[in-house]
């Protein structure tokens, strides 16, 4: 299987983290934005990421892509057979893909993404709109609703986690962060999660590309 994408993308990070997650095999193609490559381009009708070509069968959209795999391989099941639960998890991932993944791509697009990917300035009023106006309130909601499970549903790791922990590590590159002092659980939460073996190489790999293209 190979999937397109950048480590840097929340989407593709929440993909990576259920892969390996669900133990599959998969070859990673760095894309960047408005990528040309003509794998990337056939497997994402909207030329965006992530894209994946299973054998032949193209798909793109993280979560289309998520679903597809866990009727392929729904062992360990990451999105529960329980009613409720599975109701609970797909609340999350959609969460995590438009308001939290939203307020991240206002930070991180208009400070990293534009200045430093694709020459130009970034909006920077909006992005410290979205740290001051939205965020916090994002992250308040997300620190009263962690329970004592360390598990966003149930007693065991979901998709939940893997969607929602992914766009922090967006505010993250930005010095805006889950601050432990305002949003201990958050912080804690997140840090496990982040830190699975399914997630702390694609951050290393991450933290060491953002790490030079900062200071470039
Ligand atoms: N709902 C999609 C969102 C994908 C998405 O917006 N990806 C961004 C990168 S974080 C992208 O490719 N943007 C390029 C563009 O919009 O042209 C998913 O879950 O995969």
């Amino acid at each position: 299987m190979i999937v397109y994408g950048s480590v840097v993308s929340p989407f593709v990070r929440k993909l990576l983290g259920y892969l390996g997650e669900k133990g599959l095999t998969f070859e990673l193609k760095g894309v960047g934005i408005g990528d040309p490559d003509p794998g990337f381009r056939a497997a994402s009708p909207l030329g965006k990421m992530p894209a994946m070509d299973d054998d032949g069968f193209l798909l793109a959209d993280s979560s289309a892509i998520i679903q597809y795999l866990e009727a392929k391989h729904p062992e360990p099941a990451l999105i529960p057979a329980d009613p409720q639960e599975r109701g609970r998890v797909i609340w999350w991932e959609e969460f995590a893909d438009t308001v939290f993944a939203a307020c991240s791509g206002k930070i991180f697009f208009n400070r990293v993404v534009a200045p430093k990917f694709l020459g130009r300035e970034g909006d920077l009023a909006a992005a410290a709109i979205a740290e001051t106006d939205e965020l916090p309130r994002l992250l308040d909601y997300l620190e009263g609703a962690i329970p004592a499970s360390g598990f966003l549903v149930g007693d065991r790791l979901t998709l939940a986690d893997l969607a929602v922990a992914s766009p922090l590590m967006n505010f993250r590159h930005c010095g805006a962060g889950a601050d432990p002092t305002k949003h201990p659980k958050v912080a804690r939460w997140s840090a496990a999660i982040l830190g699975r073996p399914s997630m702390a190489p694609w951050i290393e790999k991450e933290e060491r590309m953002m790490a030079k293209v900062l200071a470039g």
